[in-house]
């Protein structure tokens, strides 16, 4: 039965089946000094704020018996999934696949590409390694969803503006309904957290809905 969510530019109807929970990129590589994201400049703290309400949502959706689905961010050890634009991208401190107090920067198996503590997957919760941004790019997510009957993703994690955004984008090209949680999200610059729920919830909901934990844990408790 569909349970009502209030949500930007309005209420949304969920069908809790066919929904998933997906978490975005919560990694010590963006959320901890010495990461990635520090290495492109920015000030890691921002993003700490996401993690209380996400790991709300995280409990209410595994009492809830939802699919939860986590991302990260990384390449291979040899670099051969990442694209050299994108090792050479920019003035960062240190570059992809160079090491660092956390292990090789954006690298799978190192501690930086681990996801936090707080958020850490569960068995049984697909784990999506992906090499871009979005998270439907070179990666098996548009069949694990379509193989659960999927079609409304609730959307958590960072950054807002960069891998939330290009997720979102590719999934409603998909035909999937996103539902974004703009407290479980954050951004290493407010104004761009901001830009990017103005721009999924305008002109209709041109790209999904944004509501936050709040009417999210209600909807899941009924
Ligand atoms: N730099 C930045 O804001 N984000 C990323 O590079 N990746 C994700 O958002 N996961």
């Amino acid at each position: 039965m569909p349970v009502g969510v209030e949500a930007e530019p309005h209420a949304v109807e969920i069908d809790l089946a066919g929904s998933a929970l997906i978490i975005i990129d919560m990694q010590r590589d963006f959320l901890e000094p010495g990461g990635f994201g520090e290495t492109l400049g920015n000030d890691v703290s921002r993003l700490a704020a996401a993690i209380a309400p996400c790991r709300s949502v995280l409990d209410a959706a595994r009492r809830a018996g939802l699919l939860v689905i986590h991302t990260r961010e990384g390449h291979r050890p040899d670099l051969s999934d990442a694209p050299k634009a994108k090792i050479e991208r920019g003035h960062p401190s240190a570059r992809i696949g160079a090491p660092g107090p956390m292990g090789r920067i954006l690298i799978r198996g190192e501690p930086g590409h681990d996801i936090v503590a707080e958020l850490a997957p569960v068995a049984g919760e697909p784990v999506i390694d992906k090499p871009g941004k979005g998270a439907f790019y070179q990666t098996d997510l548009d069949l694990v969803l379509k193989n659960r009957g999927i079609g409304t993703l609730l959307v958590c994690g960072v950054t807002t503006e960069v891998c939330v955004n290009t997720t979102v984008r590719e999934a409603n090209d998909r035909g999937y309904r996103c539902v974004v949680l703009s407290d479980c999200c954050g951004s290493y610059f407010p104004e761009f957290h901001e830009a990017g729920l103005a721009m999924i919830k305008a002109q209709g909901g041109i790209f999904g809905w944004v509501s936050s934990a709040a009417p999210v844990l209600k909807a899941l408790a009924a």
